[in-house]
């Protein structure tokens, strides 16, 4: 019953160029991930080409900051993670803050945006929103990974 997707939920993190590019901020990013005692399943740091961001963020083709965001994904190194906690893709997210920066400041002043958001296009960081966009985004990012090998066979990396 301990290695279930029910007990165990996974979620694809994302630390965007503006975060990456301060090593102190990307230090304080990781430790939230740490403290929080999330599982660190998988990690690795790429810099993305303008099509990957392109196909990532699709859902927002032509909306207004379509364009700044896909040219800002891939303007600098990223950091993903593959996160495993009982309650991962909601967690995560709550520890972002809000997507805007002005908001993330008043209502969430201690999340990671609210602490680190430049603007609502550079806010330090990226969650799934669902199960479902969570094992797309896992795939996009860790093609040999599977969900399904992990829960029956792989030994999880307790820290
Ligand atoms: P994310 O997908 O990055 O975890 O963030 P989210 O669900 O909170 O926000 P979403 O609506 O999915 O937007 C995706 C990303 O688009 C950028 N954005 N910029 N007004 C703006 O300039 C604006 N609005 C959204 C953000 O970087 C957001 O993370
Ligand atoms: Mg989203």
């Amino acid at each position: 019953i301990l290695r279930s997707p029910q007990a165990l939920q996974l979620t694809l993190a994302l630390i965007k160029p503006d975060a990456v590019a301060h090593p102190l901020i990307l230090e304080a990013v990781h430790q939230q991930i740490l403290s929080n005692k999330f599982l660190i399943i998988r990690m690795r740091e790429l810099l993305w080409r303008k099509e990957d961001c392109q196909r990532f963020y699709r859902e927002h083709e032509g909306r207004f900051f379509y364009q700044r965001l896909v040219e800002f994904m891939a303007s600098g190194p990223i950091r993903a993670y593959i996160l495993a906690h009982k309650d991962a893709i909601q967690l995560w997210r709550m520890l972002m803050g809000p997507t805007r920066v002005f908001r993330a400041r008043y209502v969430a002043p201690d999340s990671i945006r609210g602490s680190f958001g430049l603007t609502d296009t550079r806010n330090t960081t990226h969650g799934s929103d669902s199960v479902v966009s969570a094992s797309r985004e896992i795939a996009t990012f860790f093609p040999d990974f599977s969900e399904q090998r992990w829960y029956e066979e792989e030994e999880p990396q307790l820290r």
